[in-house]
């Protein structure tokens, strides 16, 4: 359960926001953003009005039970009936309470916008005569709180971090193990350690797989003489953490070492540009120099990182061409990668925490040799 404090910190931030635009209610809908609001993702609807009480609206023994645990909030209860025949079927919606309870409003703040089937039927319930509630987008309003942690989240990232390091650590990779076997082995670990749950599917790209970025796991065996990719993280009260390490199974060759010291260096370069005041694309073109040099520029075809919280990809992209620039407290990924056809691919990942005068990675204890499990049999 999130501190009563650090939600009344993030109700009132919104509320200052409706006040200058005029909004007399939100509501939000996304799993992330009620969450981070009201402590808990288990309710169908948060209702946020400027002048009362923030409201969950929860159904009737999927999630108000849960929601009442973990949020400090009101939470109202939708009960269904379903009778014998289709007359005695009574199946209220969340919107139905919203328009009964604050059946004044005029101006309202959704963060689902871009569900035209959602806006329709809250325009429906707001009419009265021809006119109906307007209605604005909230989502944006919430990124930009979201960017930026407070000490509270920034000590749940930390923990993620360090539950996803752990993990890792005790995670014994055998010639011979699948990759869907290494990842689910990862995954149990995390869990054992009080992740939540894996930030997302871990991926365990073996040999030539490595190519491709976003792999999905197969029942391709490790063998000697492998690329290895592994790109994980641990959620931890609802905040992620993002880690990926590649390593060379057997002796590495030169082949190997020249580039993933290269793509190293890209990594250990970025992060020196990772702090408040530069440019969200200066560290990504600090990176490319270095790839540039390697001959490697053209295999670097992603950004080199992203913002990271509750959801794992948030506002902001380092890469060129993206304008703004870091502040203190955001937290970001730092992720240059090759991709080569036919040969493999390379990426080295940590999260960072963006600071006053230099960057502080979240991840950066867990180990960058390639040959980490050679020497560590
Ligand atoms: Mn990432």
């Amino acid at each position: 359960m999130y501190p009563r404090s650090e939600l009344d910190v993030r109700i009132r931030r919104l509320k200052r926001w409706m006040n200058r635009r005029n909004v007399d209610l939100t509501l939000i809908g996304s799993w992330s953003n009620m969450l981070y609001l009201s402590g808990t993702a288990e309710a169908n609807l948060l209702a946020v009005p400027l002048y009362d009480e923030p409201v969950l609206i929860a159904i009737y023994a999927f999630g108000d039970e849960i929601a009442k645990e973990r949020s400090p909030f009101h939470v109202e209860v939708i009960k269904p009936f379903y009778g014998l025949n289709s007359r005695e079927v009574y199946n209220p919606k969340a919107f139905d309470v919203i328009a009964e309870s604050f059946s004044k409003a005029g101006r309202i703040a959704v963060d689902f916008l871009s569900s035209q089937d959602m806006v329709k039927d809250l325009r429906k319930r707001f009419k009265r005569g021809r006119k109906s509630a307007a209605i604005l987008d909230a989502s944006k309003q919430l990124e930009r709180m979201r960017i930026i942690k407070s000490d509270y989240e920034i000590s749940l990232m930390r923990e993620s971090a360090s539950i996803a390091m752990k993990a890792f650590n005790s995670l014994e990779i055998k010639l011979g193990m699948t990759e869907r076997e290494i990842a689910n082995r990862l995954e149990f670990n995390m869990r054992e350690l009080d992740a939540d749950e894996p930030s997302f599917p871990t991926i365990v790209a073996s040999g030539p797989n490595s190519f491709n970025a976003h792999h999905i796991n197969t029942d391709r065996r490790v063998t000697e003489g492998d690329i290895l990719l592994i790109d994980f993280g641990a959620r931890y009260m609802g905040y992620c953490s993002d880690i990926t390490r590649t390593f060379f199974i057997g002796k590495p060759p030169e082949s190997f070492l020249s580039r993933y010291n290269a793509v190293l260096n890209a990594q250990l370069k970025a992060l020196e540009y990772i702090r408040r005041g530069v440019t969200f694309e200066k560290p990504d073109i600090e990176a490319r120099k270095i790839l540039k040099k390697a001959g490697l520029l053209e295999y670097y075809v992603h950004s080199l990182g992203h913002g990271v919280g509750i959801d794992i990809h948030e506002f902001l992209r380092l890469l060129v061409g993206k304008r703004g620039r870091l502040m203190e407290r955001m937290v970001v990924t730092d992720e240059p990668g090759i991709y080569i056809r036919g040969w493999g691919g390379i990426r080295i990942e940590d999260t960072v925490l963006v600071g006053k005068n230099h960057s502080i990675p979240l991840t950066e204890s867990l180990a960058k040799d390639p040959d980490y499990f050679r020497s560590s049999r």
